[in-house]
């Protein structure tokens, strides 16, 4: 199934009219929207191989049928997307779950469409089938070398596949920790971690970067050996120039100030990368913008903050990605919400009067700051975003026209409706 520019310019000429009403009075109010528009063309999210199918609970998943069978229709729906809203230019692999096999053949496909490759997922999480050894207890943690040496050579060979797609970083997310107390010595799980990271690290491509992704539970768990920001700081501080924090939105407790811990990470120079999620309690994978669409607008307050001060590349110096779960909706769907919510998010943040916000903090003025920043955050900036995508040939309803051209109907009738998409 594709969609051809044709289409996707028929679909707009219905809407151009009143997009354009819309832009131009958004425009007339926004100072250097012409900078703001280059920064959204710029600013792409990549998508996760595994978050085209079904998502599922412990308890069961429920089949939503056109599920890519393998990493050939995975880059077909992306291609979707990326076609659709012109933001979702990057793909981002687990391995396990998406060899490629081909890499080649890969790399042809997704250049077709435009794709890049993001950052690398390795999983020690999983004991596959043909595996030698279990993480039953673990894998970098491990009191076994052997099974420390088995997850540390998967990372490697994650590391060859980045390589021949010519992806730059690796992403580990570890779910070691312990069920029960006394299970762990927490020191030595600690130094075999960080032993077992250090080797991979050794094996990093000189341009390459790898993140240390935290997580404060898994359900069961009583600790976990990379439970938070803090100790994924010290792994990456520990391991290196090249190694990094990464934040995945839903692996805080509720109520935590992410946005403070991306100010800080940022400052030390070592936030790494993103992933986009939304949560009620914790690790929902809901849609990013869904639940507290406020507090995604202040992470992007401090990420745009941050990055400025450090002169940092909004588009290429950090790893943007959605990590979510579809249950309920069409994957393609709500990955098109997802990806505009963290658009909406980036151009409000762009928008804000850094210079009066400062003079409001420095005078201890309270009431301008919250006014300052509510005030964006009440702005429909809508038209702005639809106006960089379609300069970059998007559609101007995404949703609207991947309903109207049946895409679910396609895949169905292409694929099948029982087909079960690699992943979690
Ligand atoms: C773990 O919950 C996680 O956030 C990690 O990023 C994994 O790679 C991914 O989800 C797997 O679905
Ligand atoms: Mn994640």
């Amino acid at each position: 199934m594709q969609l051809t520019r044709d289409k996707i310019e028929e679909h707009n000429q219905a809407l151009l009219k009143e997009h354009q009403r819309n832009f131009d009075f958004l425009a007339s109010e926004t100072r250097e929207f012409e900078n703001i528009i280059q920064k959204l063309i710029s600013f792409q999210v990549a998508i996760p191989s595994w978050a085209l199918g079904a998502g599922g609970t412990r308890f069961g998943r429920f089949s939503i049928g056109g599920e890519p069978r393998n990493l050939e229709e995975k880059i077909q729906d992306i291609a979707l997307l990326h076609a659709l809203n012109r933001s979702s230019g990057a793909i981002s692999l687990h391995i396990p779950w998406d060899i490629p096999t081909n890499a080649s053949a890969i790399k042809i496909l997704a250049a077709q469409n435009e794709l890049r490759f993001d950052a690398m997922n390795s999983n020690t999480f999983q004991d596959q089938p043909d595996q030698k050894l279990s993480y039953k207890f673990g894998s970098m943690q491990h009191v076994d070398r052997a099974v420390r040496k088995q997850a540390i050579e998967h990372n490697i060979e994650v590391i060859k596949y980045g390589v021949e797609l010519e992806s730059r970083s690796l992403t580990v997310w570890l779910s070691d920790g312990s069920n029960f107390p006394g299970q762990l010595n927490f020191r030595k799980a600690f130094q075999n971690t960080l032993s077992s990271l250090q080797e991979v690290y050794a094996a990093l491509p000189e341009n390459w970067k790898m993140f240390v992704e935290y997580k404060p539970y898994e359900p069961n768990f009583y600790s976990m050996t990379v439970a938070d920001w803090g100790q994924s700081l010290l792994y990456a501080n520990k391991l290196g120039g090249k190694a990094y924090t990464l934040v995945d939105l839903g692996h805080h407790f509720p109520g935590t100030n992410v946005e403070q811990i991306v100010a800080l990470l940022l400052m030390e120079g070592k936030l790494g990368g993103f992933h986009f999620n939304d949560s009620r309690y914790g690790d929902d994978d809901l849609t990013v913008g869904s639940m507290k669409p406020y507090q995604l607008f202040l992470i992007f307050n401090q990420l745009v903050e941050g990055m400025d001060a450090r002169g940092m590349d909004h588009a290429s110096d950090l790893a943007w990605m959605i990590d979510a779960s579809h249950n309920l909706k069409d994957p393609l769907e709500d990955l098109l919400q997802s990806v505009e919510a963290i658009m909406i998010s980036y151009a409000q943040a762009l928008l804000v009067d850094r210079k009066r916000l400062v003079q409001a903090q420095e005078q201890n003025d309270v009431v301008s700051a919250q006014e300052i920043l509510q005030n964006v955050f009440r702005t429909d900036v809508r038209p702005l975003v639809a106006e960089a995508q379609l300069r970059s040939g998007a559609a101007l309803d995404p949703i609207g026209l991947s309903r109207n051209e049946k895409v679910r109907h396609h895949l169905i009738k292409e694929r099948g409706s029982k087909t079960v998409a690699t992943g979690l």
